[in-house]
């Protein structure tokens, strides 16, 4: 019997399987790639008995793949809180999902776990833009400013980090951040013992001021649209980036395009004060998706550049 972690390599999937294997420590095959790389399921092949856990990417993306596992008679338990479409019901599934705006897969680990690990599930809700709803969980925990200043700092940096078209863009392959994270229970240890959050911050300031020279080059009152060059900085820092704007415009919808080949990868971030709609709009091109305050097409044709432009600055128009 083989025992699987198939997790997002961003701070919330990190942090999720870093709180659940603190409580069930476990040898397990890992199974993660960059943030856009949310079809691990196809690359598992696990037979009858196996026990995958799954988190933090969309069970609409790998519905064949988990189709195709539990058939082969593997058991999986399976948190998110991206856009689900219909759950199989099936005896060896166990799914734990909420899409509401407000969670990550982090939190609901941490209700699963009756919040024993809470310390990483608040690191998690900071990376994945939710503050308001990592301070709610910190509310518990007695922490002062600077620690909760610390763990915020951490959950950015791991989120920036997964950022990239492949693992070659990352600093750090997911795999083995997660491997340095895994000894430490409480992050603040793993701050002060690992050079990991200084290399992070230190690449993430270099990026983005790359960035921040950036103008925007369609910007209404209520959207503004970024376009950044096809190189491996921007590719790491576009999410970190449309948090940043979308923190100093909570009223604005924001959308982030890399030029690659031949279109753009597509980020797009709902108003904070208006948390909506991001999914609706990124699904009705051919690769896009996720929540509704947080969303993407994975590749936008140059073709479909004008189409987009018009479906953002409509679908935010207030
Ligand atoms: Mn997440």
């Amino acid at each position: 019997m083989q025992f699987y972690d198939i997790f997002n390599g961003d701070a919330d999937g990190i942090c999720a399987l870093q709180q659940l294997r603190l409580e069930e420590p476990r040898a397990t095959l890992l199974v993660t790639g960059v943030k856009r790389d949310v079809r691990l399921l196809d690359r598992v092949d696990a037979a009858a008995g196996d026990e995958l856990t799954v988190l933090d990417i969309s069970l609409r993306s790998n519905a064949a793949g988990l189709k195709r596992l539990l058939a082969a008679g593997a058991r999986c338990r399976y948190f998110d809180h991206h856009a689900a479409g219909e759950v199989p019901r099936h005896a060896n599934l166990k799914a734990f999902i909420d899409t509401a705006p407000d969670t990550c897969t982090s939190l609901i680990v941490d209700r699963y776990l009756g919040g024993r690990q809470r310390l990483w599930a608040v690191v998690a809700a900071f990376g994945d833009n939710l503050p308001a709803a990592a301070q709610r969980a910190a509310a518990a925990l007695d922490l002062d400013d600077r620690d909760l200043d610390r763990l915020r700092r951490l959950g950015e940096c791991l989120n920036y980090n997964a950022y990239g078209d492949t693992v070659y863009d990352l600093h750090y392959h997911p795999a083995d951040l997660y491997e340095t994270v895994r000894p430490y229970r409480d992050p603040r240890d793993f701050i002060e013992g690992e050079p990991v959050l200084e290399v992070l911050a230190n690449a993430l300031a270099d990026d983005l001021d790359r960035a921040a020279a950036l103008v925007p080059q369609a910007a209404g009152g209520a959207t503004a649209l970024y376009v950044l060059p096809d190189t491996s900085w921007s590719r790491r820092i576009h999410g970190f980036f449309a948090n940043q704007l979308a923190r100093a415009h909570p009223k604005r919808a924001h959308a982030l395009l890399v030029r690659g080949p031949g279109g753009y990868t597509v980020s797009v971030r709902a108003p904070i004060e208006n948390p909506r709609g991001a999914d609706t709009l990124c699904s009705r091109f051919e690769t896009g998706g996720g929540r509704q305050a947080a969303a993407g097409i994975n590749r936008l044709p140059e073709a479909d550049y004008s189409r987009f432009v018009e479906a953002f600055g409509k679908a935010f128009s207030g």
